[in-house]
């Protein structure tokens, strides 16, 4: 079995670990200093295991990871992110967060109502995280997660949700830079690194990195920049940058945001998953080399797939591109923020 933990000598103060709930019991149990724990997963929670990870994470993503075979628990996945140092915790509205002086993790979760679109609620939530990171001097998201139920659905005006959510992310990305002493001038030239995907449930989850210096935004110059893209994908454009880096002392790190197959701004080789996952690792690459990495200095890799049925196809595509251990990479099935899209890659390097 993989030891899915990073060694307890490593001297970083940012460390991370993706396992299979069951594999080694809860991770509280471990004596880490925790900055945040994700449970990654819509199977049957009132399972025992499941409730356990449940209780012992701070976000629950209910988004349903293949089953690795030291799992238990099918596809049921937990993601913490720790400390070498101790860490201490703070709010703001919905928003809870810990830190340790160097790095800031945090996370939110807001529910989706049919009746109602979720831009106004995830304006909110994204303003009191930049309050949040404003108060406790953490000025310079990094990186964010976003995982959006019914994504590609039309909400009750008729907008496809993600670009609802596009909405309300941007709004609070303009009007935190538009607020006098709060004002973050970094807001609108420089993004954080994201994903955006779709999930189960009736929901938007939230978790991200932030830190006390700027992160240096990183774009791939063969896509138009996602927030400058036309208003044919929606009435206000994502927030993100392709990439991020940013450095805690001693720690290089590289974040590279979900990426699929779009050249300029389209998407390309529409229903043809080969020609997707080339495209997908190409840009990969174009984005690991401005960062001045290699494909093989990428530790973490998730792959989301549309199509449960194509998993095991992407992986077999995937595996030669990349060039890693398959250990390094995590599937999930998750709708992509585009119907056209069937598969999206994100990295880390940390
Ligand atoms: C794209 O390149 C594909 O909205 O935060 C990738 C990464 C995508 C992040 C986001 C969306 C987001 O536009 C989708």
């Amino acid at each position: 079995m993989p030891d899915f933990l990073p060694p307890r000598s490593t001297p970083h103060l940012l460390q991370y670990a993706l396992s299979p709930v069951g594999a080694h019991g809860s991770v509280a149990a471990l004596g880490r200093h925790v900055l945040g724990r994700v449970l990654y997963g819509s199977a049957d929670m009132a399972h025992p295991a499941a409730r356990q990870a449940l209780q012992a994470s701070d976000v629950h993503v209910p988004l349903a990871g293949t089953p690795h075979p030291a799992a238990t628990h099918g596809a049921l996945w937990q993601e913490c992110w720790y400390s070498r140092t101790p860490v201490q915790a703070v709010r703001h509205g919905h928003v809870r967060a810990r830190h340790n002086q160097h790095v800031l993790w945090g996370c939110f979760s807001l529910p989706l109502h049919a009746q109602t679109p979720c831009t106004a609620d995830v304006q909110q939530h994204y303003l009191h995280l930049f309050e949040l990171l404003h108060q406790t001097g953490f000025a310079h998201l990094w990186r964010v997660w976003n995982f959006v139920s019914h994504i590609n659905a039309a909400d009750a005006q008729g907008l496809e949700t993600y670009r609802a959510f596009n909405q309300g992310r941007s709004l609070a990305f303009a009007q935190f830079f538009d607020r006098g002493e709060q004002a973050m001038p970094w807001a609108r030239r420089q993004m954080p690194a994201a994903t955006a995907v779709g999930c189960a449930g009736n929901g938007v989850h939230v978790y991200f990195l932030a830190g006390r210096q700027p992160a240096r935004h990183i774009e791939n110059p063969r896509q138009q920049p996602a927030y400058h893209y036309p208003a044919a994908y929606g009435p206000l454009p994502p927030s993100f940058a392709r990439a991020s880096t940013a450095t805690l002392p001693g720690q290089p790190m590289l974040f590279v945001s979900g990426t699929a197959s779009i050249i300029g701004h389209s998407s390309v080789h529409i229903g043809d998953l080969a020609g997707q996952c080339r495209t997908a690792v190409e840009n990969l690459h174009i984005v690991a080399a401005r960062a001045g990495r290699s494909l093989q200095q990428l530790q973490h890799l998730k792959v989301y797939v549309r199509h449960a049925r194509d998993v095991p196809a992407a992986c077999a595509i995937l595996q030669p591109l990349l060039g890693v251990e398959p250990e390094r990479i995590t599937c999930f099935v998750a709708d992509i923020c585009r119907q056209n899209l069937l598969v999206e890659i994100e990295a880390m390097q940390l």
